[in-house]
This record gives C-alpha cells, structure tokens and sequence, in this order.
C-alpha cells in the first residue's frame, strides 16, 4: 500500500527530529537490495581529483564531449573523463572555460549545455553565475568567472549543468563535480586535520536516452498500487555511483579513528538516506553550511541522514571495531506518484590506512571574515509569498505557470530584506525546493517546527489524505547586497525542472 502522506512526512525530517525511528519510518535495512551494475573495485575509494587555487584564482577548462563507452554525454578536463574538485578559499575567483563540443542536433536532446555554480552566494549575472541568459549551443564556448566572497560558509558546493530542457540528461548522464571551500575547521574545530573524503553520489545509466528522461517521461502522477519501496529504479540499468565507482566497493578506515566525509547528492532526480551500519554520524554541515555557523546551532548525532538531489552534507565516521560494515542509503518514500529510491549498499568498509586523502586544514591565525549568514535571520519579514508546486498531464507548475525562458520575474524582492515564503505541494510525489544565490531556513513543515539552519535544497512533503497542500514555510535571505540580478528558484527533481518546475526572481 501506498504510504500516507504523515508517514511520508515524518521520514523527511527523520534525521533532525527522531533519528530513533528512521529505520522504522524508512523501511530501514528491509526491502530488496540493488546489485551493482558492475563488479565493485577492489581497491580503496579514492577522492576525484582537484584543480587548487593559485594566488586567490582557479582555472578550469573544461568540455561536454561525448562518452564513446555511453553514448550519452559528459563532462571531459585536459581530454580525459574525469571531473576534477574545485578547492578554494573564500574571497577567491574561480575561471572556467567551458566548450560545447556535442555534436549539433536538430532534434532533442539538442546539445545545448551550460554551468550552475551551485550554493554559492554570489552574483547571478554574466560572467558571474547566470543560468538564465548563459548557454552555448554545439560549438559554441562559455567562459564564467565566479567571484567567492570572503564571507562564503566554508563547505562543499557543486557544479553542473542547467540547460532549461536538457538538464535531467546531462546531470543524469553524470556531469557534475565537488567544490570544496576550505576553512570548516575555523567553525567546526573538531574537523581539523581529519582526513577528507569527497563522495559525489550519482544514479546514472549504463545505456542512456533522452526519451526515457525527457520531461514527458511521465507528466502526471504514476498510480503504483504499491509502495514505491518495493520497486526497483523505474528506469532499467539505473545504478549508483560514488565518483564514479560502482557502489559496493571498499572503504578503507582504522578502528576508533575519524574521517570527515563530504557528500553530495549528484543524482538527477534520486534520492539518499544514509547510514552507517550499528553507528551514529556526527552531522556537521548541511548544504555547505556548519550547522554551529548559524548563531545557536548545534551539531548533532543521527542514526541516519536524507540528502535530497542537489543535498550535501558533511558528517563524522568513527572507523567501527572490525571490517565488513556497510554504507548504505535506505529506501527513500517518495510518494505514490513518485520515483523509486531503492536501499542499496554504497560501499563496504575495510580496515586499513587510507591513502591520499587530504586532511582538512587547520584554521590559520586570520580570522575568518563574517557575513549575513552568521548573523539571525531574525523576524523581521519584508514580504510574504506563496508557491504552488502542481503537476498534470502536461508538465509541472509554479503557481499554475510552467516555465519560459523568455518569461517577466514571477517575483520581484528588495536587496537587503529577508521574506517568508509558503510552499505548497499538491502533488503525490516530493518536490525539492531549490533557490539560486541564497540559502534560506526552514521554519516550519505543515507546523512542525524545524532547526534553525541554513540550506538550499529541501523537500516538500506530498498532499495530504484530506486533499490539502502539504505546506512549508521558510525565511529567504537575500541581505548580501551581492545577490542583486534575475535568478532561478525550481524543483531540483530535473525532470520536474526541465517539465516547468522553474521560475524566475529579479532581486533590486
Ligand atoms: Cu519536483
């Protein structure tokens, strides 16, 4: 049977309030497991690589190419396809040199492709963070320039393509990579010289088409008779990745000691809810923020952890007694109109010294520099405003309207000011609330009150039984006078943005 809408609610928010009863809110271990697509390494997980800043400023060329073992596309850097991590500090510049060397179409998908720089408060205009007016067809080269304030949270961000149309494909066929701004040891000080691992989780296809994945896949909500957490993935040769090693693989640590492991939900449209077989992850940042930035927060244990799509978060692993333990992500309840998000096991941890990792820098004499988002949001509210998030037979909606790129702001805000915003969701399925620039908090979830904490990716629960919207309310902070411009706000399930899920706001 389908799950209710209250069960589904609580699982969402498992990880802040009740870790206790994750399991049995998100069927746990149960439900069948999803054999990798291929045999897993043998050898440790390793980081991807990393371009560094150099004198304050990292160049980075890359270009969307297509994979010959695929035939989808992908991201390729110094003609390999890899995808390196961005490391940085606040204040400094990334460059990036992006070629369309797709091949032209005159068909869908049509090869257009462009970058987000996705968490980071910074400008959303050209050759800042524009994912409105920036995107180079077939041929064509893009070149962004991305100015990191100083007072940037120190965390993990990512970037990825944002084509309007053509987003689910490209993200799905894996095009993403990690950047990491140093200094989360200046916030959270037990983080200091612990050994880093970045871990990008990716669903991706081992034969990819666009028609599977275009925003007419599906339209209107499936009706499963059964609970989305006996399916496997809905599309068949679905698997899971951590930078781009099939799940399953080892995961070397020593018995009591600590890593610091950086997550980031790089799948398209798939969900993750993470534990740690018989441990508790120490959860440090979420969305690229320490929870302690925020004036009053506090860490957390949890017995588990969801990463929404576009989600990161940062948590402490204490190595366990003896190998064999296993990573793992939890089935995840979407709704009966939803996806699938099936339990699998992500890696399995082996005992030994893990070589290579960085160790997460130990802060200098120079304080960091402090911004908006260490100081309270506050209470007082500018503007209040509602969005709707529906879906029909023909595609998904803001507020009745489905995307255009040629369309006026849905909302107009003042620079400066903080607004409360409503977000409704009248739909089977979860959507995932994403804006660009800004994070914000999330007061409440149908009155349930949440932590007061930054983030950019949160979801929105499904209808309830009587039929009312679900009903989500958060503070948008746009204070930092950098966030000045017309940006996105959208449903970062990118089938649900590519159908329309999207809409535009010009902050003055
Ligand atoms: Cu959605």
């Amino acid at each position: 049977m389908p799950r209710s809408g209250p069960i589904a609610a609580a699982l969402l928010f498992c990880a802040a309030l009740a870790p206790s009863g994750c399991n049995v809110a998100g069927g746990g271990s149960s439900g069948p497991i999803t054999t990798p697509a291929h045999p897993a390494s043998a050898a440790d997980l390793a980081n991807p690589i990393e371009v560094s800043s150099s004198g304050g400023v990292a160049n980075v060329s890359l270009a969307a190419v297509i994979d010959p073992a695929t035939g989808g596309p992908a991201i390729s850097y110094n003609g390999a396809l890899v995808i390196p991590t961005i490391r940085i500090s606040p204040g400094d510049t990334i460059n990036v040199t992006y070629a369309n060397e797709l091949p032209p179409s005159t068909v869908e998908p049509l090869n257009a492709t462009s970058l987000h720089f996705h968490g980071l408060t910074v400008s959303p205009n050209a050759p800042g963070d524009d994912s409105i007016d920036i995107l180079a067809m077939p041929g064509q080269t893009l070149h962004y320039q991305i100015n990191i304030p100083a007072s940037q949270p120190p965390g993990v961000y990512w970037y990825h393509p944002h084509p309007h149309g053509e987003s689910n494909w490209q993200v799905y066929n894996g095009m993403s990579g990690a950047i990491v701004i140093d200094g989360l040891a200046s916030i959270a000080s037990e983080t200091a010289g612990l050994p880093e691992r970045i871990m990008i989780l990716r669903n991706v296809l081992q034969a990819p088409k666009f028609s599977l994945l275009s925003a007419r896949r599906r339209g209107a909500a499936a009706s499963s008779t059964s609970s989305v957490c006996s399916q496997p993935f809905g599309i068949g040769g679905e698997y899971t990745t951590i930078d781009g090693r099939d799940a399953g693989g080892p995961i070397l640590m020593q018995p009591g000691k600590q890593q610091l492991w950086r997550i980031i939900n790089a799948s398209a449209d798939g969900y993750f809810d993470l534990s740690v077989e018989g441990q508790m992850l120490h959860l440090v940042s979420i969305d690229g923020v320490a929870l302690k930035q925020y004036p009053g927060g506090t860490e957390q244990n949890v017995a588990d952890v969801v990463i929404p799509p576009a989600g990161r978060t940062d948590v402490i692993v204490t190595g366990p007694a003896h190998g064999g333990v296993a990573f793992r992500t939890a089935c995840f309840d979407t709704g009966p109109g939803g996806d699938p998000n099936p339990p699998q096991v992500l890696g399995v941890i082996g005992i030994g010294a893990p070589a290579g990792l960085p160790a997460v820098p130990v802060p200098g004499a120079t304080p960091r520099a402090l911004g908006t988002y260490d100081e309270p949001v506050g209470a007082a509210v500018a503007q209040n405003r509602t969005v709707a998030f529906t879906e029909d037979a023909n595609g998904f909606y803001l507020n009745g309207q489905q995307y255009s790129p040629t369309a006026a702001p849905m909302f107009v805000a003042q620079s400066g000011t903080v607004e409360e915003w409503t977000l409704t969701n009248a739909t089977t399925e979860v959507h995932d609330f994403h804006i660009h620039q800004v994070h914000f908090i999330v007061l409440d979830v149908d009155g349930a009150p949440q932590p007061a904490r930054w983030t950019d990716s949160f979801t929105l629960p499904i209808v309830h039984p009587d039929g009312s919207p679900s009903a989500t309310h958060v503070l948008i902070d746009f204070r930092n006078p950098i966030v000045r411009g017309t940006f996105l706000f959208h449903c970062h399930l990118l089938e649900h943005e590519d159908g329309g899920m999207m809409a535009k706001i010009q902050v003055l």
